[in-house]
């Protein structure tokens, strides 16, 4: 069976590429202006068919969202058909089917992709795809189908809802009538599985306080706006920032990424927190969470991903020994170069930690070498990973006593409230209030396992961001030549200071992290890396970072 090239033509003429664009299958996909993003999503829509019947016709997840960047931005990413993200090696090909200059050269980059990659044709391709609420989305949306079009593709429309939601919905699929199913592929089956485990968990705890939720104005709202009617009193929402059609509010001074960044409460909620009260932000596609709450004289303390990630993994660990299951089963945490230094030190005292280069992949595959994995990032991105063997212990093992039999129930309650197979804030939102649950914890307990080093994120605007290269997990700069040995000397003066420079993979910056033990220091430090990426990158005095 040959490609349908009439009409992948005919199609691919309504989707033209705009010539002067490059597009880079990133961190997170293809990401960039949504205005810019019609040719893009066309031949994903390709890509996402032949991946399909690549793996013997699974279904394969596409998501079209920018998640926490601005509303102008767009994008969409690949899922495959465990609920993870798109195999590495494919981006490439995603990257050079985006870049084909013309029709003719896209048909001849799929033609050499399918005999290179040795697709049969003759399989059927199937796929689900869903957006999130952003205004381009419709018609990009659009765009997707035609794409599925061209290869007569089997696709299913989940509509609007949020990426996890969406991963969930790919695995619930394809483990559907398998020896391991993962939930009813509907909405509906997310929504049950999670409170209903979630009600188990909490089965006779004292009632819990009501929990403020940013909605970040975007599709994490009507999705957190359902599970608070699954839940019911077990746990009550209180939605905030919940408009998600005026234009140009979704992600603004709200969400998880404007607290992780400004490290500050979103505005919109100073009249609504009370001191002590918990609250919490999604971000624009709700994978990402942030709590944080007040105290007594007002101020704000942020419980970011790695103050998640220490919570969560010493709860699990404290079950699993309480099950008698510590000799069988290891955990571990899997972080990035910007957890703070005060959670990699609390949780190294502990258990083993990996860090690993941004992005949610390579957090995953590295959860992965662990019996349970717990891997955030300090962006609030993250969940827990129980391996296969390890879910099939659990579910087996006789306990000896009581109270190990209360702890295995809890432990398999808990791999049903994760959404192990991609960051998920509703489920991690759970998954929290489990622990505060069963720790009699508020945030301010919580706050108190360990104490934040300050620290400071700034974003650097260069001409070509392509020039920063790194090694050691995005720790060390390998070029622009040099600059990491200024770096260096600068970060010596500072105590307990620590900084690194990435190119971003979502944005086009360049970001710097610095922390050290005053807050005075981490901003200075920050700003004087700033300082150094923009000079060696020879960019207009005017705009130097200060
Ligand atoms: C995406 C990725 C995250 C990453 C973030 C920022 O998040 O999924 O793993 O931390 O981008 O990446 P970068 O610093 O390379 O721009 P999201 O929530 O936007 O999908």
């Amino acid at each position: 069976m040959s490609l349908p090239i009439d009409t992948i033509r005919a199609l691919a003429n309504e989707h033209p590429k705009p010539g002067h664009l490059h597009f880079q299958y990133g961190t997170a996909g293809f990401r960039t202006l949504g205005v810019n993003l019609d040719s893009v999503i066309f031949r994903v829509g390709l890509l996402a068919g032949l991946r399909s019947k690549k793996l013997d016709g699974k279904t394969i997840g596409v998501m079209i969202t920018a998640s926490h960047n601005p509303e102008d931005d767009n994008g969409v990413k690949l899922v495959d058909p465990r609920g993870e993200m798109l195999e590495a090696s494919w981006e490439a090909h995603a990257t050079a089917l985006a870049n084909a200059t013309t029709t003719d050269t896209l048909i001849s980059t799929l033609d050499q992709l399918v005999s290179s990659l040795r697709i049969d044709l003759s399989k059927p391709a199937k796929v689900v795809y869903a957006r999130d609420t952003r205004p381009s989305g419709a018609s990009l949306v659009a765009s997707l189908e035609d794409g599925f079009r061209a290869l007569n593709i089997e696709a299913r429309n989940a509509g609007i809802t949020t990426t996890p939601i969406l991963h969930y919905l790919v695995r619930a699929i394809n483990t559907k009538e398998t020896k391991e199913p993962y939930g009813d592929d509907t909405e509906e089956g997310y929504m049950q599985k999670l409170s209903g485990a979630f009600k188990k968990l909490v089965a006779g705890k004292p009632a819990i306080p009501p929990l403020i939720i940013d909605c970040a104005n975007g599709v994490g709202t009507q999705a957190a706006r359902e599970l608070g009617q699954y839940l019911g009193s077990s746990l009550p929402l209180v939605l905030h920032n919940t408009d998600t059609t005026s234009p140009g509010i979704l992600n603004h001074g709200c969400g998880a990424d404007f607290v992780k960044t400004q490290q500050k409460l979103p505005p919109s909620l100073a009249a609504h927190l009370r001191p002590g009260q918990r609250a919490c932000s999604l971000d624009g596609d709700a994978d990402r969470l942030m709590y944080f709450y007040l105290d007594d004289r007002g101020h704000f303390h942020m419980l970011d991903g790695d103050k998640i990630a220490a919570l969560v993994a010493a709860f699990i660990v404290d079950l699993v020994k309480s099950a008698g299951l510590e000799e069988d089963i290891r955990v571990g945490i899997v972080q990035t170069a910007y957890a703070n230094g005060g959670s990699t030190k609390y949780l190294s005292e502990r258990l083993p930690v990996r860090c690993v280069p941004t992005g949610v992949k390579h957090l995953h595959h590295a959860a992965e070498h662990y019996n349970i994995g717990v891997y955030f990032e300090a962006n609030g991105h993250g969940t827990v990973l129980f391996s296969p063997e390890t879910q099939v212990k659990l579910a087996e093992h006789q306990p000896s006593t009581p109270a190990q039999s209360t702890a295995l129930t809890h432990l398999n309650n808990l791999v049903q409230v994760i959404n192990q197979t991609v960051g998920d804030a509703l489920s991690d939102m759970l998954l929290v209030e489990v622990v505060l649950a069963h720790r009699s914890y508020s945030g301010i307990e919580w706050d108190s396992l360990y104490v934040d080093l300050p620290n400071r994120l700034v974003k650097v605007v260069v001409p070509d961001r392509a020039i920063f290269k790194t090694e050691d997990a995005e720790r060390r700069l390998v070029n622009p030549p040099g600059l990491q040995s200024k770096i260096d000397d600068l970060v010596r003066k500072y105590e307990s200071g620590r900084s690194f420079v990435r190119p971003s993979g979502t944005e086009d910056v360049v970001r710097v992290y610095a922390e050290a033990r005053v807050r005075a220091q981490a901003d200075e430090l920050a700003f004087r890396v700033a300082g150094l990426v923009y000079d060696e990158t020879g960019g207009d005095p005017a705009q130097r970072p200060s």
